[in-house]
């Protein structure tokens, strides 16, 4: 698993402060927007690649030491049946966001409403389908973590004013 550079220090325990899942090397198209933006906001964070179906003992061994180790918040992204971030939030209480994936079958709605349909107790919060997902799960991460670090709510509001000047006025 690659850990991503940071300026920000990791948690006390030596864990990345998000951790981000995805159940396949094929789902890193879509997931990479979540790191990205993670990189912008100078977040330290985790990317690795956990199957819930394929390989769940992996899974969970990576869940259980990011969780023990101080993670905050975990991004979770899958596809098709889509139970991964429902699993991640089954092993940690820490916030669980989901990122649906396209999909060719049902456009994604398949991930989507797999991912959703968390019965109560064990919540998930899901985000759009697609990259819109990936890069607003990342942003809402940091909008947590921001609650208890002004420095990374200050980068939240930075990115914000950014993206609100960089709108054009007319079409170019
Ligand atoms: C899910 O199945 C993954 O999250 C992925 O979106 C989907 C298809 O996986 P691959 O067959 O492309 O590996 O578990």
């Amino acid at each position: 698993m690659a850990r991503t550079p940071s300026k920000k220090p990791a948690t006390a325990g030596g864990a990345p402060r998000v951790g981000i899942v995805m159940g396949s090397q094929s789902d890193w198209e879509t997931m990479r927007h979540a790191a990205d933006t993670l990189k912008k906001l100078k977040i330290g964070h985790e990317v690795a690649v956990h199957s819930a179906h394929r390989t769940p003992d992996r899974l969970a061994d990576w869940v259980k030491a990011l969780d023990q180790g101080g993670t905050q918040v975990f991004i979770a992204g899958a596809g098709m049946a889509a139970a991964l971030p429902g699993v991640v939030a089954a092993m940690t209480a820490r916030p669980v966001l989901g990122v649906p994936m396209e999909t060719r079958v049902m456009g994604g709605m398949d991930s989507l409403l797999s991912m959703v349909q968390m019965p109560g107790g064990i919540p998930v919060g899901v985000l759009a389908v697609g990259r819109a997902g990936a890069v607003n799960a990342a942003l809402l991460a940091a909008a947590i973590l921001g609650l208890s670090d002004p420095a990374v709510a200050r980068a939240v509001e930075k990115f914000r004013a950014d993206q609100t000047k960089a709108v054009p006025l007319k079409p170019e």
